[in-house]
């Protein structure tokens, strides 16, 4: 598919925002949606819509082959061994924070160490936070390079004996910098530790194959990879999943009621109690399988020199600061950055006027932005649809922004 074809798939696209031609650069934030993931929505609740798992009526049943063949897809898209392994949840914050309350709830203790990164997002910060609370765990951090990357050094020097659980992303929401998550795996694991990746960032843009990063859980959602808001995934490898306590209780997940006591449905229906988001898992089979036509690896090289092709001409710009390594090579297709002393929220207000879509504020991770000592950043974040002229037009944008507050320069 050419990129005329690919952005042919987003509507959306094809609209003025404040009479200019909307130029989205938020994919970061949330996905825009090709119609063949639309149409898919629309289709299910045309002709399929029924509750799953439950009637032997025909409609109950195609919407049960519907829901379950969507969870097909995400197994073959991250090389999970079985769909066992493949539990849908809200997103990736509802996956992490089902790790953090069903597995490190009940197998941490005083005296263990949790380890997460200084640039994670805060849904991969909170959940910790509160489970060491409970637990009396320790919360560690691995510093971060000046370039904001990680060492593996530093890894190594984080992680012990007594550490039970490393979360890290894969992808920064905000340095835009690509973690060894495989490598990491390997240190927590010689160390005795699970390994949780939080894939937001990586799954829409790149492949992923959990065995091959032998991670113990990962978590990503289904709105930054082209399917709809409310849909998103926790993968956990089998023996895990099977040890641990669902968090919600209630239909779908029983097996058997007794007055006082009940058991649980076999993997992965344990751990989702109450009616699944059926229209949601079936969009983001759609969104799988328009990614898998574009191809991930033609996304991820479109979105490496789209990138290349934005620091060289961002960093044309005077006053520019970008965040996160210069070396395009460490990076994936986001781009943080401040204007001398323009609040973002006012680059991103002269930004808007003009059609552009960026994001300003602390992006979910108010730790970083204190080591990084700002206060808020603007980001302009890529995707398969999105093009040089785009980042031309945002390059021109924000020389009329350093224009508009000449005052400051
Ligand atoms: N982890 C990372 C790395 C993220 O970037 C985000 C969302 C989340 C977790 C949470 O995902 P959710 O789907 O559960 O909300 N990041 C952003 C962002 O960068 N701007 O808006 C949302």
């Amino acid at each position: 598919m050419n990129i005329v074809d690919i952005r042919q798939q987003f509507p959306i696209l094809d609209q003025e925002v404040n009479g200019k031609p909307l130029v989205y650069l938020d994919s970061s934030a949330t996905s825009q949606k090709p119609l063949k993931v639309i149409e898919a929505v629309e289709k299910y609740y045309r002709e399929i819509n029924s509750n799953v798992h439950r009637g032997v009526h025909t409609l109950g049943t195609r919407a049960t082959d519907a829901y379950e063949g969507a969870r097909e897809k995400v197994r073959k898209f991250i090389n999970a061994k079985s769909t066992q392994e493949v539990i849908f949840t809200r997103g990736t914050t509802t996956s992490i924070n089902t790790v953090a309350a069903s597995y490190a709830a009940a197998n941490l203790k005083e005296g263990d160490e949790i380890v997460i990164t200084y640039m994670e997002h805060h849904s991969n910060i909170i959940p910790w936070q509160q489970v060491a609370r409970r637990t009396g765990a320790q919360l560690k951090y691995i510093p971060l390079q000046e370039d904001g990357t990680i060492s593996l050094e530093d890894v190594r020097a984080t992680v012990t004996p007594n550490t039970k659980i490393v979360s890290v992303m894969q992808v920064s929401n905000v340095l835009g910098v690509i973690n060894p998550v495989k490598e990491i795996a390997q240190i927590a694991h010689e160390n005795g530790a699970v390994m949780v990746v939080d894939g937001a960032q990586s799954a829409p843009h790149m492949k992923i194959d959990v065995q091959d990063l032998d991670c113990d859980f990962l978590a990503f959602s289904g709105h930054k990879m082209c399917g709809p808001t409310g849909i998103g995934v926790l993968y956990g490898k089998k023996h895990l999943l099977e040890k641990m306590e669902p968090i919600e209780f209630g239909g779908e997940m029983i097996d058997f009621v007794q007055l006082y006591e009940s058991t649980w449905k076999e993997l992965p229906w344990k751990f989702e109690g109450g009616t699944p988001i059926i229209a949601g898992a079936v969009g983001l089979g759609a969104a799988i399988d328009f990614l898998n036509e574009v191809g991930l690896d033609n996304i991820a090289e479109h979105e490496h020199k789209l990138a290349a092709y934005a620091l060289e001409k961002m960093s044309t710009v005077e006053g520019m600061t970008i965040y996160g390594p210069l070396d395009p090579a460490k990076r994936a297709g986001l781009i943080t950055f401040n204007l001398a002393d323009v609040h973002p929220h006012d680059v991103a207000t002269v930004l808007d006027a003009e059609g552009i879509a960026v994001r300003a504020g602390h992006h979910c991770a108010q730790p970083l932005m204190r080591w990084l000592k700002a206060s808020a950043t603007a980001r302009a974040s890529f995707y398969l649809y999105n093009t040089e002229e785009d980042i031309d037009k945002l390059v021109e944008g924000l020389v009329k922004t350093k224009e508009y507050f000449s005052d400051v320069f």
